[in-house]
């Protein structure tokens, strides 16, 4: 078989919130389990992070209100409140153990990432023992199932990814993309968004077929000319995008405080100036980040994150400080024996040509923990 030119997974984990619960839970085994973000303001307002197959069968489903998904899983399935900072233990784990088999390693959100394999690999074959060897690491090692899915470049690793789901594995044979997406909804194809697909309507688009073989001249006058042909090669399934190193996908700094302290006065001292240094490249790189983070370690040199993710993508020093404070006030709160020797700040989690919708809205708790 010839040298593929390049060789891209796309791991996701399985309802992941759910199935970190019911790894931790045996007593949630065969039910139809619901992680639940609780707004607090009434007993049941808020909204579903995510559902596991079963009560997916219920039709209960990400993003969906509680009281709507009461409903359908009333005495049949479990609700249960997230807990954030624990998923974030697991995704960096389930993260270290990925990155060992990739040449080039780019997490996407908290439970997807990118491998590039084109190095190790020796074409899709291999790739796919590969893909094997990864699940079955992960299942091992956490006790988790995912999805993969293989392919010349991000955009099909990722969209073949969904086409198997939950534990699948699927290849993406280079030349059959248009084959095997043809037919499918528009809105399927990776990067287009509600807007985009509201134009589409009106150009009498559906599918990716259709608009594969729209008039590029003319998607270029509606979309404008950078974005008409970035269309026109996606639903072609053309996509150059490097799976990129993470430091390339985050700006942090870091320092070493005076003395060992927890004195909140001290240690905001520094984070202010690391958040203007981090606001300093921030702006040189003209990046919006949506994902903050604080940095702590121990004078025994235990290094830990805590992160929030915000509803909206932002790029502002306020922004930078006030929530790197707010995040080490919590911190030093739930580690009232903890005293810092070096923190850090951040930011992460930037745009991508245009990120889903849904993705900018409902993630927005994500990470807050
Ligand atoms: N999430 C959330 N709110 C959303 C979407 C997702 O809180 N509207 C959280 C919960 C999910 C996690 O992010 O477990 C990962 O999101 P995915 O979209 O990958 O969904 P799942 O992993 O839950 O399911 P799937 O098996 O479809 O990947
Ligand atoms: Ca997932």
């Amino acid at each position: 078989m010839d040298k593929e030119p390049r060789i891209i997974l796309h791991v996701d984990l399985d309802s992941f919130f759910a199935s970190v619960e019911e790894r931790l839970n045996p007593e949630l085994a065969g039910k139809a389990v619901v992680v639940c973000v609780y707004s607090g303001r009434t007993g049941d307002s808020g909204a579903v992070a995510t559902s596991n197959y079963k009560a997916r069968e219920l039709g209960i489903k990400s993003g969906m209100p509680i009281s709507a998904a009461k409903r359908l899983g009333k005495d049949k399935a479990v609700f249960i409140p997230t807990r954030i900072g624990l998923y974030g233990e697991f995704s960096e784990r389930v993260m270290g153990i990925m990155k060992a088999y990739a040449d080039r390693f780019e997490q996407v959100s908290i439970d997807e990432a990118y491998l590039d394999v084109s190095d190790r690999c020796d074409g899709f074959g291999e790739a796919e023992g590969l893909a094997g060897e990864i699940k079955k690491a992960i299942l091992e090692g956490e006790g988790l199932t995912c999805s993969v899915g293989i392919g010349k470049n991000k955009l099909t690793a990722k969209m073949a990814s969904r086409l198997r789901k939950p534990d699948g594995l699927t290849i993406v044979p280079s030349g059959d993309f248009g084959k095997i997406f043809h037919d499918m909804p528009v809105k399927k194809l990776h990067g287009v968004g509600d807007k985009a697909v509201e134009v589409f309507e009106r150009l009498g688009i559906r599918t990716i077929g259709q608009l594969a073989s729209f008039d590029t001249n003319a998607l270029e006058e509606f979309f404008g000319k950078a974005r008409g042909q970035l269309l026109h090669n996606r639903a072609n399934g053309m996509d150059e995008e490097p799976v990129e190193e993470s430091d390339r996908q985050q700006i942090s700094r870091l320092a070493t405080l005076k003395e060992n302290t927890r004195d909140m006065k001290a240690i905001s001292e520094l984070l202010e100036r690391l958040a203007e240094d981090v606001h300093r490249k921030l702006a040189g790189r003209n990046l919006e980040f949506r994902t903050i983070s604080i940095i702590t370690i121990t004078p025994r040199l235990e290094t830990r994150t805590k992160s929030r993710t915000l509803g909206q993508f932002a790029a502002d020093l306020g922004t930078i400080r006030k929530h790197s404070i707010e995040l080490m006030q919590e911190f030093l709160e739930k580690n009232p024996d903890e005293e810092l020797r070096r923190c850090g700040v951040r930011v992460s989690n930037f745009p991508e040509t245009e990120v889903p919708k849904e993705q900018r809205t409902l993630g927005g708790f994500l990470g807050k923990g």
